[in-house]
């Protein structure tokens, strides 16, 4: 069985690869489970040195890795090439864990009381097709640092990627069955994460109706899991912010990888009296968005990963009131032109995860009605405040139910903060400096010292 590849920026199938069944997921385990305990059992040191070697065989091969991501997921070819140095810099970040992963002494009495941060064993890692690089790196790099073996299932629409670095940690010297990409179905693959017994931790990143689906699964094996859903984040502009600044900044904030993006801020809140002021702002600067051939190094953002996709994105305009709109090639592949669409609070477009470029703007009337506004939704990922006011800025991100805030920027993600969502958004933390740790389990030792 296989499954066939589109290029989204054509329309065109170039490649067939291959749909594993459930058989090839247990030997992949079996696999997993073996090389994990020799990773484990190997020095700190060296298990940091293996990781670093891997994170150098990626760096040798950043144009590869972006040119596939164009190929295959139609992103930017300038974003790609960020996307394949953001994996080298994961796996360097976490190859300082292995030596890092301290317990802790506890004092108690008639002995020594130690931890230990024991790795789960073997961790599934199940990709969406957002992100195909990033997302698995933010999981393989941590879970591999604190000593675990990793499958990984990339997204059907876009394996590409996945299998290349799968091939690269093999190229640098990770030993086999250490880290194994496993291409094929989420109905399949990952439903075999979640049900296999060797399998002791998940980390799934996807929609928020799979992502419940995969948790009830792992309680059912009380296995442990990490999940990173959608989002449905707000940009909220004050009118005391820099508007210019907030209303050029706000395309790329959510048009980014045509708004395919969990943190994409696909609402943008703004106080009334700076509404209509922010929207003449805002219209140059959507109309500026570049959008085209992803193989372009000037390109901003490039096709839809998917028709399917497309449609349920233009679903959302079906009566909605579009304010303006940027442009888009015309043809074959599965082109979607920046939308901007004002909204009332009770719309569609204003409560659901829309995926792609479509912003719905609302108006509101003060700092207790933002706050309200933007945590009028299910979700709870990201989101930006722009404001002079440093006391607001304190307050509003206090506020906000979201895992990851920005003031007077939209940054999201750095690898060395923690990044995930509350609410429907999603459950644990990946990145930041506890990362690894979140791979572990604590073990608890009392070593009795009386002489007797
Ligand atoms: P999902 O269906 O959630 O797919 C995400 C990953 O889960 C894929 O690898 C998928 O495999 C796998 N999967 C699917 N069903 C599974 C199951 N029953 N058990 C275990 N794994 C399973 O997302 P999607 O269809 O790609 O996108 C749908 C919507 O999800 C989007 O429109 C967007 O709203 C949201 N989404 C959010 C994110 C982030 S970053 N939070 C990323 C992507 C999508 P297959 O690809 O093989 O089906």
């Amino acid at each position: 069985m296989t499954f066939t590849l589109i290029d989204p920026s054509t329309g065109a199938a170039f490649r067939e690869v291959h749909r594993a069944d459930v058989e090839e997921v247990d030997a992949a385990v079996a696999r997993a489970v073996v090389a994990q305990r020799s990773w484990a059992a190997l020095a700190p040191v060296a298990r940091a040195d293996a990781l670093r070697a891997f994170a150098r065989a990626v760096e040798e091969h950043i144009d590869e890795l972006a040119r596939l991501e164009v190929l295959n997921s139609g992103h930017p070819i300038g974003s790609a090439r960020w996307e394949a140095s953001h994996v080298a810099q994961v796996l360097n970040f976490y190859a300082g864990a292995p030596e890092r992963l301290s317990g802790q002494q506890i004092p108690v009495a008639g002995g020594l009381d130690v931890t230990f941060h024991e790795p789960y064993g073997v961790v599934g890692i199940i990709v969406p097709w957002n992100f195909p690089m990033t997302i698995a790196s933010w999981g393989f790099a941590p879970a591999l640092a604190a000593g675990n073996a990793v499958v990984l299932k990339p997204a059907e629409l876009t394996p590409l990627t996945a299998v290349r670095l799968g091939e690269l940690a093999l190229e640098a010297g990770l030993p086999e069955g250490l880290f194994q990409v496993i291409t094929g179905s989420g109905s399949i693959v990952g439903q075999r994460f979640v049900s296999h017994p060797d399998v002791r931790k998940v980390v799934f990143t996807g929609s928020t109706a799979v992502g419940t689906d995969v948790a009830a699964g792992c309680a059912r094996e009380l296995k442990p899991v990490t999940l990173e859903l959608g989002g449905k984040s707000a940009n909220i502009v004050f009118a005391d912010a820099d508007l210019e600044k907030a209303a050029a900044a706000a395309p790329g904030a959510v048009f980014d990888n045509a708004g395919q993006d969990c943190c994409a801020r696909s609402r943008i809140l703004v106080e009334r009296s700076v509404y209509d002021r922010f929207l003449e702002l805002l219209e140059p600067a959507v109309a500026a968005w570049r959008v085209g051939d992803p193989a372009l190094e000037s390109t901003e953002m490039g096709p839809l990963i998917s028709a399917a996709h497309r449609s349920t994105v233009a679903s959302f305009l079906e009566g909605a009131d579009v304010a303006f709109r940027g442009s888009a090639p015309e043809g074959d592949g599965f082109w979607f032109a920046p939308t901007v669409v004002l909204a009332g609070r009770e719309d569609r477009i204003a409560r659901e995860e829309v995926f792609g470029p479509v912003v719905a703007v609302l108006p509101f009337d003060d700092e207790a009605d933002a706050i309200a506004l933007a945590n009028d939704t299910a979700y709870g990922l990201a989101g930006s405040i722009w404001t002079e006011n440093l006391g607001r800025a304190v307050r509003v991100s206090r506020g906000v139910k979201s895992g990851v805030l920005s003031v007077n920027s939209h940054s999201s993600v750095r690898y060395w903060t923690p990044f995930g969502g509350m609410k429907a958004s999603g459950l644990g933390r990946e990145l930041g400096p506890d990362a690894a740790e979140h791979f572990t389990e604590t073990k608890n030792v009392f070593f009795a010292t009386d002489a007797s």
